[in-house]
Protein backbone atom coordinates (compact mmCIF):
# COMPACT_ATOMS: atom_id res chain seq x y z
CA UNK A 1 0.00 0.00 0.00
CA UNK A 2 1.49 3.10 -0.65
CA UNK A 3 2.32 5.91 2.26
CA UNK A 4 2.34 9.15 2.89
CA UNK A 5 5.73 11.22 3.85
CA UNK A 6 3.72 12.01 7.18
CA UNK A 7 2.34 8.37 7.10
CA UNK A 8 5.98 6.96 7.06
CA UNK A 9 7.17 9.71 9.65
CA UNK A 10 3.75 9.03 11.74
CA UNK A 11 4.94 5.01 12.01
CA UNK A 12 7.97 5.86 14.14
CA UNK A 13 5.96 7.58 17.00
CA UNK A 14 6.28 5.84 19.91
CA UNK A 15 3.13 6.44 21.81
CA UNK A 16 3.96 7.47 26.08
CA UNK A 17 2.79 5.14 28.82
CA UNK A 18 1.76 6.22 32.16
CA UNK A 19 4.72 5.70 34.27
CA UNK A 20 3.15 2.50 36.44
CA UNK A 21 2.59 1.08 33.21
CA UNK A 22 5.80 0.63 32.14
CA UNK A 23 7.39 -1.83 34.08
CA UNK A 24 5.69 -4.76 36.77
CA UNK A 25 2.51 -3.54 37.68
CA UNK A 26 0.50 -4.24 40.67
CA UNK A 27 -3.03 -3.91 41.22
CA UNK A 28 -4.84 -2.38 43.89
CA UNK A 29 -8.14 -2.42 45.05
CA UNK A 30 -10.01 0.59 46.41
CA UNK A 31 -13.56 0.90 47.77
CA UNK A 32 -16.29 -1.11 46.49
CA UNK A 33 -18.28 1.21 44.38
CA UNK A 34 -22.39 2.16 43.13
CA UNK A 35 -24.47 2.96 40.43
CA UNK A 36 -24.64 6.78 39.64
CA UNK A 37 -28.12 6.20 40.02
CA UNK A 38 -31.10 3.98 40.68
CA UNK A 39 -28.78 1.28 42.68
CA UNK A 40 -31.12 -0.97 43.79
CA UNK A 41 -32.21 -1.69 39.65
CA UNK A 42 -28.89 -1.98 38.74
CA UNK A 43 -27.88 -4.38 40.89
CA UNK A 44 -30.96 -6.49 40.64
CA UNK A 45 -29.73 -6.68 36.98
CA UNK A 46 -26.21 -6.97 37.48
CA UNK A 47 -25.62 -9.15 40.68
CA UNK A 48 -22.27 -10.87 39.90
CA UNK A 49 -20.62 -7.74 38.81
CA UNK A 50 -21.98 -4.84 40.66
CA UNK A 51 -20.48 -2.68 43.43
CA UNK A 52 -16.71 -4.03 42.20
CA UNK A 53 -14.13 -1.94 43.87
CA UNK A 54 -12.60 0.87 41.72
CA UNK A 55 -8.83 -0.82 40.60
CA UNK A 56 -5.68 1.63 40.74
CA UNK A 57 -2.40 0.49 39.01
CA UNK A 58 0.82 0.70 40.83
CA UNK A 59 4.49 -0.08 39.98
CA UNK A 60 5.37 -3.07 41.28
CA UNK A 61 8.96 -4.05 42.63
CA UNK A 62 9.39 -7.26 40.47
CA UNK A 63 7.97 -9.20 37.35
CA UNK A 64 5.12 -11.79 37.76
CA UNK A 65 5.21 -14.26 35.77
CA UNK A 66 2.37 -14.47 33.00
CA UNK A 67 0.60 -17.49 30.90
CA UNK A 68 -0.17 -16.81 27.44
CA UNK A 69 -3.52 -15.68 26.66
CA UNK A 70 -5.48 -15.21 24.03
CA UNK A 71 -7.56 -12.36 23.56
CA UNK A 72 -10.41 -10.79 21.13
CA UNK A 73 -11.32 -7.26 20.17
CA UNK A 74 -14.05 -5.43 18.81
CA UNK A 75 -14.75 -1.90 17.32
CA UNK A 76 -17.95 -0.66 17.90
CA UNK A 77 -20.01 2.71 17.10
CA UNK A 78 -19.29 5.17 14.98
CA UNK A 79 -15.22 5.93 14.53
CA UNK A 80 -12.60 8.04 16.71
CA UNK A 81 -9.49 9.23 15.88
CA UNK A 82 -6.91 6.54 17.58
CA UNK A 83 -8.71 3.27 17.41
CA UNK A 84 -5.77 1.92 15.58
CA UNK A 85 -3.61 2.44 19.14
CA UNK A 86 -5.99 1.51 21.64
CA UNK A 87 -5.73 -1.75 19.65
CA UNK A 88 -1.58 -1.77 19.10
CA UNK A 89 -1.50 -0.63 22.69
CA UNK A 90 -3.49 -3.92 23.80
CA UNK A 91 -1.54 -5.93 21.30
CA UNK A 92 2.03 -4.90 23.04
CA UNK A 93 -0.03 -5.46 26.46
CA UNK A 94 -0.97 -8.53 26.18
CA UNK A 95 2.38 -9.99 24.29
CA UNK A 96 3.93 -8.07 27.53
CA UNK A 97 2.30 -10.79 29.53
CA UNK A 98 3.02 -13.16 27.49
CA UNK A 99 4.85 -13.39 23.88
CA UNK A 100 2.94 -16.26 23.16
CA UNK A 101 -0.42 -14.47 24.09
CA UNK A 102 -2.54 -14.07 21.07
CA UNK A 103 -5.13 -11.46 19.57
CA UNK A 104 -8.27 -11.58 17.93
CA UNK A 105 -10.32 -8.89 15.77
CA UNK A 106 -13.65 -9.52 15.18
CA UNK A 107 -14.58 -7.60 12.09
CA UNK A 108 -17.29 -5.49 11.90
CA UNK A 109 -18.20 -4.45 14.88
CA UNK A 110 -20.25 -7.07 17.72
CA UNK A 111 -21.75 -8.35 14.65
CA UNK A 112 -18.09 -10.36 13.74
CA UNK A 113 -18.35 -11.45 17.44
CA UNK A 114 -22.36 -13.60 16.43
CA UNK A 115 -21.28 -14.25 13.00
CA UNK A 116 -18.15 -15.62 14.13
CA UNK A 117 -15.95 -13.23 11.62
CA UNK A 118 -12.34 -12.53 13.05
CA UNK A 119 -8.45 -12.21 11.55
CA UNK A 120 -5.56 -12.92 13.89
CA UNK A 121 -3.95 -9.17 15.01
CA UNK A 122 -0.43 -10.18 14.03
CA UNK A 123 3.11 -8.00 15.04
CA UNK A 124 3.06 -7.18 10.79
CA UNK A 125 -0.39 -6.38 10.77
CA UNK A 126 -0.39 -4.17 13.85
CA UNK A 127 2.95 -2.67 12.70
CA UNK A 128 0.87 -1.00 9.59
CA UNK A 129 -1.97 0.57 11.59
CA UNK A 130 0.44 2.19 14.61
CA UNK A 131 -0.34 6.09 15.13
CA UNK A 132 -3.02 5.73 12.14
CA UNK A 133 -6.55 7.01 12.12
CA UNK A 134 -9.76 4.94 11.51
CA UNK A 135 -10.76 2.01 12.29
CA UNK A 136 -10.20 -0.10 8.90
CA UNK A 137 -7.98 -2.64 10.78
CA UNK A 138 -10.67 -5.02 11.33
CA UNK A 139 -13.79 -2.04 10.76
CA UNK A 140 -16.68 -1.62 12.81
CA UNK A 141 -20.21 -1.65 13.05
CA UNK A 142 -23.49 -0.88 15.38
CA UNK A 143 -25.14 -4.40 16.22
CA UNK A 144 -26.68 -4.28 19.75
CA UNK A 145 -25.29 -6.99 21.73
CA UNK A 146 -27.98 -7.88 24.02
CA UNK A 147 -29.61 -11.22 23.38
CA UNK A 148 -29.24 -14.41 24.86
CA UNK A 149 -28.38 -16.07 21.46
CA UNK A 150 -26.08 -13.50 20.82
CA UNK A 151 -24.28 -14.15 23.76
CA UNK A 152 -24.17 -17.97 23.25
CA UNK A 153 -23.20 -17.79 19.59
CA UNK A 154 -20.40 -15.34 20.72
CA UNK A 155 -19.08 -17.54 23.68
CA UNK A 156 -19.10 -20.68 20.54
CA UNK A 157 -16.43 -18.85 18.94
CA UNK A 158 -14.70 -17.21 21.91
CA UNK A 159 -14.29 -21.20 23.32
CA UNK A 160 -13.23 -22.38 19.22
CA UNK A 161 -10.32 -20.10 19.73
CA UNK A 162 -9.62 -20.67 23.19
CA UNK A 163 -10.25 -16.34 24.15
CA UNK A 164 -10.11 -15.60 27.85
CA UNK A 165 -11.07 -12.16 27.23
CA UNK A 166 -13.01 -9.82 25.00
CA UNK A 167 -11.94 -5.72 24.56
CA UNK A 168 -14.89 -3.81 23.54
CA UNK A 169 -13.94 -0.65 22.27
CA UNK A 170 -16.88 1.80 21.94
CA UNK A 171 -19.13 4.59 23.20
CA UNK A 172 -21.79 4.70 26.20
CA UNK A 173 -23.84 1.85 24.53
CA UNK A 174 -21.28 -0.18 23.39
CA UNK A 175 -20.05 -0.31 26.74
CA UNK A 176 -23.38 -0.59 28.69
CA UNK A 177 -23.58 -4.17 26.03
CA UNK A 178 -19.97 -4.89 27.24
CA UNK A 179 -21.25 -4.54 31.05
CA UNK A 180 -24.34 -6.97 30.16
CA UNK A 181 -22.06 -9.23 27.97
CA UNK A 182 -19.67 -9.22 31.04
CA UNK A 183 -22.47 -10.35 33.68
CA UNK A 184 -23.60 -13.11 31.47
CA UNK A 185 -20.44 -14.71 31.09
CA UNK A 186 -19.57 -14.03 34.94
CA UNK A 187 -22.96 -15.34 35.93
CA UNK A 188 -22.63 -18.51 33.87
CA UNK A 189 -19.13 -19.21 34.73
CA UNK A 190 -18.07 -19.28 31.14
CA UNK A 191 -14.18 -17.97 32.21
CA UNK A 192 -14.37 -15.16 29.70
CA UNK A 193 -13.49 -11.19 31.23
CA UNK A 194 -14.82 -8.58 29.46
CA UNK A 195 -13.35 -4.95 29.67
CA UNK A 196 -14.51 -1.89 27.67
CA UNK A 197 -12.46 1.43 26.78
CA UNK A 198 -13.85 4.76 26.45
CA UNK A 199 -14.21 5.90 22.80
CA UNK A 200 -16.30 8.39 21.01
CA UNK A 201 -15.56 12.09 19.22
CA UNK A 202 -18.98 12.71 20.91
CA UNK A 203 -17.14 13.69 24.79
CA UNK A 204 -20.03 12.58 26.31
CA UNK A 205 -18.73 9.68 28.25
CA UNK A 206 -16.94 10.72 30.85
CA UNK A 207 -17.10 11.01 34.61
CA UNK A 208 -14.28 11.61 37.75
CA UNK A 209 -12.60 8.50 36.64
CA UNK A 210 -13.34 8.88 32.57
CA UNK A 211 -12.01 12.45 31.75
CA UNK A 212 -12.84 12.00 28.20
CA UNK A 213 -13.52 9.36 25.72
CA UNK A 214 -10.71 9.17 23.40
CA UNK A 215 -11.43 10.58 19.52
CA UNK A 216 -12.67 14.02 21.04
CA UNK A 217 -9.36 15.45 21.27
CA UNK A 218 -8.21 15.05 17.19
CA UNK A 219 -11.44 15.41 16.14
CA UNK A 220 -12.44 18.76 17.40
CA UNK A 221 -8.96 20.38 16.62
CA UNK A 222 -10.00 18.92 12.89
CA UNK A 223 -13.15 20.95 13.15
CA UNK A 224 -11.82 23.81 14.54
CA UNK A 225 -9.04 24.11 11.59
CA UNK A 226 -11.72 23.98 9.21
CA UNK A 227 -13.87 26.71 11.01
CA UNK A 228 -11.05 28.97 11.29
CA UNK A 229 -10.39 28.74 7.72
CA UNK A 230 -14.25 29.37 7.07
CA UNK A 231 -14.14 32.23 9.36
CA UNK A 232 -10.82 33.68 7.54
CA UNK A 233 -12.52 33.09 4.59
CA UNK A 234 -15.65 34.80 5.79
CA UNK A 235 -13.44 37.79 7.34
CA UNK A 236 -12.21 38.11 4.10
CA UNK A 237 -15.21 38.44 1.78
CA UNK A 238 -17.38 39.82 4.77
CA UNK A 239 -20.51 38.65 2.74
CA UNK A 240 -21.34 35.31 4.00
CA UNK A 241 -22.77 34.18 7.04
CA UNK A 242 -21.81 30.35 7.70
CA UNK A 243 -24.58 28.04 9.11
CA UNK A 244 -22.12 25.15 10.79
CA UNK A 245 -23.44 21.94 12.41
CA UNK A 246 -21.42 20.48 14.18
CA UNK A 247 -21.30 16.42 14.94
CA UNK A 248 -21.71 15.36 18.63
CA UNK A 249 -25.19 13.34 19.16
CA UNK A 250 -27.26 14.74 21.85
CA UNK A 251 -24.53 16.33 23.84
CA UNK A 252 -22.54 19.74 22.51
CA UNK A 253 -19.23 19.39 23.91
CA UNK A 254 -17.87 19.08 20.63
CA UNK A 255 -19.61 22.78 19.42
CA UNK A 256 -18.53 23.68 22.82
CA UNK A 257 -14.71 22.79 22.18
CA UNK A 258 -14.93 24.42 18.87
CA UNK A 259 -16.15 27.87 20.05
CA UNK A 260 -13.44 27.90 22.80
CA UNK A 261 -10.89 27.63 19.95
CA UNK A 262 -12.32 29.78 17.56
CA UNK A 263 -14.56 32.16 19.06
CA UNK A 264 -16.66 32.35 16.57
CA UNK A 265 -20.14 34.89 16.44
CA UNK A 266 -22.47 32.46 17.62
CA UNK A 267 -22.11 29.00 19.12
CA UNK A 268 -25.47 27.04 20.37
CA UNK A 269 -25.46 25.05 23.49
CA UNK A 270 -28.52 22.58 23.42
CA UNK A 271 -28.55 21.99 27.09
CA UNK A 272 -28.69 25.87 27.74
CA UNK A 273 -31.68 25.76 25.08
CA UNK A 274 -33.25 23.05 27.22
CA UNK A 275 -32.23 24.38 30.47
CA UNK A 276 -33.84 27.77 29.58
CA UNK A 277 -37.21 26.13 28.27
CA UNK A 278 -36.65 27.97 24.59
CA UNK A 279 -38.76 27.50 21.44
CA UNK A 280 -36.94 27.13 17.86
CA UNK A 281 -38.31 30.57 17.05
CA UNK A 282 -36.08 31.86 19.96
CA UNK A 283 -33.16 30.20 19.12
CA UNK A 284 -33.36 31.95 15.68
CA UNK A 285 -34.72 35.01 17.65
CA UNK A 286 -31.51 35.06 18.82
CA UNK A 287 -29.20 34.32 16.09
CA UNK A 288 -31.26 37.24 14.17
CA UNK A 289 -30.89 39.80 17.10
CA UNK A 290 -26.72 38.84 15.99
CA UNK A 291 -27.21 39.27 12.75
CA UNK A 292 -28.83 42.81 12.72
CA UNK A 293 -26.52 43.82 15.52
CA UNK A 294 -23.30 43.03 13.55
CA UNK A 295 -25.05 44.62 10.35
CA UNK A 296 -25.94 47.82 11.99
CA UNK A 297 -21.97 48.10 12.01
CA UNK A 298 -21.80 47.16 8.44
CA UNK A 299 -20.77 43.93 9.18
CA UNK A 300 -22.58 41.45 7.46
CA UNK A 301 -20.88 37.96 7.82
CA UNK A 302 -20.15 35.81 10.48
CA UNK A 303 -20.20 32.40 11.96
CA UNK A 304 -23.00 30.14 13.78
CA UNK A 305 -22.13 26.78 15.14
CA UNK A 306 -24.71 24.03 15.61
CA UNK A 307 -24.79 21.09 17.79
CA UNK A 308 -26.03 18.71 15.42
CA UNK A 309 -28.65 17.21 18.60
CA UNK A 310 -29.86 21.12 18.86
CA UNK A 311 -33.75 19.66 17.77
CA UNK A 312 -33.81 17.06 20.50
CA UNK A 313 -32.97 19.45 23.22
CA UNK A 314 -36.29 21.86 22.09
CA UNK A 315 -38.32 20.73 25.14
CA UNK A 316 -40.70 20.50 22.90
CA UNK A 317 -39.69 18.42 20.37
CA UNK A 318 -37.41 16.26 23.05
CA UNK A 319 -41.40 15.68 24.52
CA UNK A 320 -42.91 14.50 21.32
CA UNK A 321 -39.57 12.77 20.22
CA UNK A 322 -40.21 10.38 23.77
CA UNK A 323 -44.12 10.00 22.62
CA UNK A 324 -43.46 9.49 19.03
CA UNK A 325 -40.28 6.53 20.21
CA UNK A 326 -43.13 4.97 22.42
CA UNK A 327 -45.85 5.33 19.53
CA UNK A 328 -43.28 3.36 17.23
CA UNK A 329 -42.42 0.74 19.68
CA UNK A 330 -45.85 0.05 20.05
CA UNK A 331 -47.23 0.53 16.24
CA UNK A 332 -44.02 0.69 14.31
CA UNK A 333 -45.85 -2.03 11.90
CA UNK A 334 -49.09 -0.36 11.35
CA UNK A 335 -47.02 2.74 10.68
CA UNK A 336 -44.82 1.21 8.19
CA UNK A 337 -47.72 -0.03 5.91
CA UNK A 338 -49.09 3.12 5.91
CA UNK A 339 -48.05 4.91 2.26
CA UNK A 340 -45.40 7.47 2.68
CA UNK A 341 -47.70 10.31 1.22
CA UNK A 342 -50.19 9.70 4.59
CA UNK A 343 -47.53 8.30 6.96
CA UNK A 344 -47.21 12.33 8.65
CA UNK A 345 -51.33 12.72 9.31
CA UNK A 346 -50.82 8.85 10.50
CA UNK A 347 -48.40 10.30 13.22
CA UNK A 348 -50.34 13.31 13.71
CA UNK A 349 -53.88 11.23 14.36
CA UNK A 350 -51.95 9.07 16.94
CA UNK A 351 -50.35 11.38 19.11
CA UNK A 352 -51.60 13.21 21.77
CA UNK A 353 -52.82 16.63 21.08
CA UNK A 354 -49.98 18.88 22.73
CA UNK A 355 -47.45 16.83 20.62
CA UNK A 356 -49.53 16.39 17.47
CA UNK A 357 -48.85 20.72 17.17
CA UNK A 358 -45.98 20.47 17.24
CA UNK A 359 -45.18 17.90 15.08
CA UNK A 360 -47.19 19.63 12.50
CA UNK A 361 -45.25 22.63 13.12
CA UNK A 362 -42.05 20.96 11.91
CA UNK A 363 -40.77 21.61 8.51
CA UNK A 364 -41.80 18.09 6.57
CA UNK A 365 -38.21 17.06 6.18
CA UNK A 366 -37.18 17.53 9.86
CA UNK A 367 -40.74 15.47 10.65
CA UNK A 368 -39.92 12.69 8.69
CA UNK A 369 -36.72 12.29 9.58
CA UNK A 370 -37.87 11.73 13.30
CA UNK A 371 -40.39 9.00 12.40
CA UNK A 372 -37.23 7.17 10.22
CA UNK A 373 -35.57 4.33 11.40
CA UNK A 374 -33.82 4.71 15.02
CA UNK A 375 -29.97 3.44 15.46
CA UNK A 376 -30.13 0.09 16.97
CA UNK A 377 -29.70 1.75 20.30
CA UNK A 378 -32.72 3.64 19.76
CA UNK A 379 -31.18 6.85 18.72
CA UNK A 380 -32.99 9.45 16.69
CA UNK A 381 -30.29 10.12 13.72
CA UNK A 382 -29.91 13.17 14.39
CA UNK A 383 -27.02 13.71 11.74
CA UNK A 384 -29.06 12.92 8.97
CA UNK A 385 -31.50 16.50 10.32
CA UNK A 386 -30.25 19.41 8.01
CA UNK A 387 -30.24 21.87 11.05
CA UNK A 388 -28.20 24.12 9.11
CA UNK A 389 -30.27 24.85 6.53
CA UNK A 390 -33.63 25.10 9.13
CA UNK A 391 -32.14 28.00 11.05
CA UNK A 392 -30.77 29.83 8.53
CA UNK A 393 -34.33 29.40 6.61
CA UNK A 394 -35.74 30.22 9.63
CA UNK A 395 -33.24 33.46 10.24
CA UNK A 396 -33.29 34.80 6.73
CA UNK A 397 -37.80 34.71 7.58
CA UNK A 398 -36.90 36.53 10.56
CA UNK A 399 -34.94 38.70 9.50
CA UNK A 400 -37.06 40.00 6.45
CA UNK A 401 -39.81 40.44 9.28
CA UNK A 402 -37.33 42.98 11.07
CA UNK A 403 -36.59 44.64 7.79
CA UNK A 404 -40.35 45.89 7.42
CA UNK A 405 -40.10 46.68 11.23
CA UNK A 406 -37.16 48.84 10.06
CA UNK A 407 -35.21 47.08 12.88
CA UNK A 408 -32.79 45.38 10.73
CA UNK A 409 -30.54 46.94 7.71
CA UNK A 410 -28.21 44.56 5.75
CA UNK A 411 -27.82 42.06 3.86
CA UNK A 412 -28.08 38.35 4.36
CA UNK A 413 -26.11 35.79 2.39
CA UNK A 414 -26.06 32.03 4.45
CA UNK A 415 -23.57 28.82 3.27
CA UNK A 416 -23.79 25.77 4.60
CA UNK A 417 -21.30 23.00 6.08
CA UNK A 418 -22.03 20.29 8.23
CA UNK A 419 -18.61 18.48 10.09
CA UNK A 420 -18.42 15.29 11.09
CA UNK A 421 -17.05 12.55 9.14
CA UNK A 422 -14.31 14.90 8.19
CA UNK A 423 -12.98 14.78 11.48
CA UNK A 424 -13.63 10.75 12.82
CA UNK A 425 -10.76 8.91 10.99
CA UNK A 426 -8.15 11.52 11.47
CA UNK A 427 -4.50 11.10 12.25
CA UNK A 428 -4.49 10.82 16.20
CA UNK A 429 -2.98 14.20 17.38
CA UNK A 430 -0.27 13.27 19.87
CA UNK A 431 -2.29 13.26 23.05
CA UNK A 432 -5.00 10.87 21.20
CA UNK A 433 -2.01 8.55 19.78
CA UNK A 434 -0.53 8.34 24.12
CA UNK A 435 -4.12 8.49 25.46
CA UNK A 436 -5.55 5.26 23.30
CA UNK A 437 -2.30 3.44 23.42
CA UNK A 438 -2.68 3.67 27.25
CA UNK A 439 -6.42 2.63 27.19
CA UNK A 440 -4.95 -0.29 25.21
CA UNK A 441 -2.23 -1.00 27.08
CA UNK A 442 -4.14 -1.11 30.12
CA UNK A 443 -6.89 -2.94 29.25
CA UNK A 444 -4.50 -5.79 28.89
CA UNK A 445 -2.91 -5.29 32.55
CA UNK A 446 -7.05 -5.31 33.52
CA UNK A 447 -7.13 -9.05 32.15
CA UNK A 448 -3.59 -9.37 33.75
CA UNK A 449 -5.59 -8.49 37.06
CA UNK A 450 -8.35 -11.11 36.26
CA UNK A 451 -11.05 -8.77 36.43
CA UNK A 452 -14.29 -8.40 34.24
CA UNK A 453 -17.17 -5.68 33.50
CA UNK A 454 -14.80 -2.50 33.84
CA UNK A 455 -13.64 0.08 31.97
CA UNK A 456 -10.19 0.77 31.32
CA UNK A 457 -9.26 4.42 32.97
CA UNK A 458 -6.27 6.58 32.24
CA UNK A 459 -6.63 9.89 34.32
CA UNK A 460 -4.91 13.18 35.22
CA UNK A 461 -4.59 13.85 31.82
CA UNK A 462 -3.71 17.17 31.49
CA UNK A 463 -0.39 16.52 32.73
CA UNK A 464 2.61 14.92 30.50
CA UNK A 465 1.70 11.67 29.49
CA UNK A 466 4.00 9.80 32.13
CA UNK A 467 2.03 11.55 35.45
CA UNK A 468 -0.94 10.19 34.11
CA UNK A 469 -2.78 7.29 36.66
CA UNK A 470 -3.99 3.85 35.45
CA UNK A 471 -6.41 1.53 36.53
CA UNK A 472 -9.75 0.67 35.94
CA UNK A 473 -13.61 1.14 37.30
CA UNK A 474 -16.60 -1.22 37.24
CA UNK A 475 -18.90 -0.14 34.51
CA UNK A 476 -22.06 -0.63 36.49
CA UNK A 477 -21.13 2.58 38.39
CA UNK A 478 -21.34 4.90 35.39
CA UNK A 479 -25.05 3.54 34.98
CA UNK A 480 -28.37 4.47 35.57
CA UNK A 481 -32.01 3.38 34.32
CA UNK A 482 -33.06 4.77 31.14
CA UNK A 483 -36.59 4.46 28.56
CA UNK A 484 -35.18 2.85 25.54
CA UNK A 485 -38.04 1.37 22.74
CA UNK A 486 -40.70 2.04 25.44
CA UNK A 487 -38.70 0.07 27.78
CA UNK A 488 -36.69 1.51 30.94
CA UNK A 489 -33.40 -0.57 30.27
CA UNK A 490 -29.83 -0.04 32.44
CA UNK A 491 -27.44 2.43 30.36
CA UNK A 492 -24.25 4.59 30.68
CA UNK A 493 -25.37 7.70 31.84
CA UNK A 494 -24.57 10.26 29.10
CA UNK A 495 -22.16 13.03 30.34
CA UNK A 496 -24.03 16.35 28.74
CA UNK A 497 -22.55 19.73 28.87
CA UNK A 498 -22.85 21.48 32.54
CA UNK A 499 -23.98 24.53 32.30
CA UNK A 500 -22.19 25.49 35.57
CA UNK A 501 -19.03 23.80 34.70
CA UNK A 502 -15.90 25.57 33.71
CA UNK A 503 -16.12 25.30 29.94
CA UNK A 504 -19.13 26.67 29.22
CA UNK A 505 -18.88 29.22 31.68
CA UNK A 506 -15.71 30.21 30.21
CA UNK A 507 -17.75 30.88 26.88
CA UNK A 508 -20.74 32.65 28.61
CA UNK A 509 -18.39 35.02 29.40
CA UNK A 510 -17.02 36.01 26.18
CA UNK A 511 -19.83 35.71 23.89
CA UNK A 512 -21.12 38.42 23.80
CA UNK A 513 -17.70 40.09 23.02
CA UNK A 514 -17.57 37.22 19.98
CA UNK A 515 -21.12 37.93 18.60
CA UNK A 516 -20.43 41.71 17.92
CA UNK A 517 -16.82 42.21 17.66
CA UNK A 518 -14.65 39.56 15.28
CA UNK A 519 -12.48 37.40 17.53
CA UNK A 520 -11.95 35.05 15.70
CA UNK A 521 -9.03 32.64 16.52
CA UNK A 522 -7.74 30.67 13.43
CA UNK A 523 -6.35 27.12 15.00
CA UNK A 524 -4.27 25.31 11.98
CA UNK A 525 -3.91 21.70 11.25
CA UNK A 526 -2.78 19.43 14.15
CA UNK A 527 0.93 19.16 14.27
CA UNK A 528 2.55 16.10 15.13
CA UNK A 529 5.59 17.15 15.21
CA UNK A 530 7.30 20.97 16.59
CA UNK A 531 7.25 22.51 20.41
CA UNK A 532 5.56 21.04 22.59
CA UNK A 533 2.58 24.16 23.41
CA UNK A 534 1.59 23.37 19.71
CA UNK A 535 2.02 19.50 19.42
CA UNK A 536 0.95 18.08 22.50
CA UNK A 537 -1.91 20.30 23.96
CA UNK A 538 -5.25 18.34 25.59
CA UNK A 539 -8.45 20.24 24.67
CA UNK A 540 -9.86 23.19 25.87
CA UNK A 541 -12.61 21.03 27.72
CA UNK A 542 -10.04 19.48 29.61
CA UNK A 543 -7.56 22.21 30.33
CA UNK A 544 -10.41 24.28 32.33
CA UNK A 545 -12.47 21.08 33.62
CA UNK A 546 -8.93 20.72 35.19
CA UNK A 547 -7.86 24.37 36.16
CA UNK A 548 -10.35 24.47 39.12
CA UNK A 549 -9.03 20.93 40.66
P1 LIG B 1 -20.52 6.92 18.58
O1 LIG B 1 -21.44 7.44 19.63
O2 LIG B 1 -20.77 5.50 18.21
O3 LIG B 1 -19.08 7.17 18.93
O4 LIG B 1 -20.78 7.74 17.24
C1 LIG B 1 -20.66 9.11 17.21
C2 LIG B 1 -21.20 9.75 15.97
O5 LIG B 1 -20.13 10.22 15.19
C3 LIG B 1 -22.18 10.87 16.30
O6 LIG B 1 -21.51 12.10 16.51
C4 LIG B 1 -23.08 10.87 15.09
O7 LIG B 1 -24.36 11.36 15.39
C5 LIG B 1 -23.15 9.42 14.71
O8 LIG B 1 -21.96 8.84 15.16
C6 LIG B 1 -23.31 9.18 13.23
O9 LIG B 1 -23.49 7.83 13.01
P2 LIG B 1 -23.16 7.07 11.66
O10 LIG B 1 -21.68 6.90 11.58
O11 LIG B 1 -23.82 5.75 11.85
O12 LIG B 1 -23.67 7.89 10.53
Amino acid sequence: MKKSALQKARAAYQPKLPIALTGPVKAVAGKPTQSVANQEEIKALFPSTYGLPEIRFEKNSAPTPGKPINVGVILSGGQAPGGHNVISGLFDGVKKIHRDSRLFGFVMGPGGLVDHKYIELTAPIIDEYRNTGGFDIIGSGRTKLETKDQFDKGLEILRELDIKALVIIGGDDSNTNAAVLAEYYKANNCGVQVIGCPKTIDGDLKNELIETSFGFDTATKVYSEMIGNIERDCNSAKKYWHFIKLMGRSASHIALECALQTQPNVCIVSEEVEAKNMTLQQVVDGIADTVAARAAEGNNFGTVLIPEGLIEFIPAVKALIAELNDLLAAKGDEFAAVEPDAQRQWVIDHLSAEHASTYASLPAGVARQLTLDRDPHGNVQVSLIETEKLLSEMVGKRLADMKAEGKYVGKFSAQHHFFGYEGRCADPSNFDADYCYALGFNAACLINAGVTGYMSSVRNLVKPAVQWLAGGIPITMMMNMERRHGEMKPVIQKALVQLDGAPFRKFAEQRADWALNTCYVYPGPIQYFGPTEVCDQPSLTLQYEHKGK
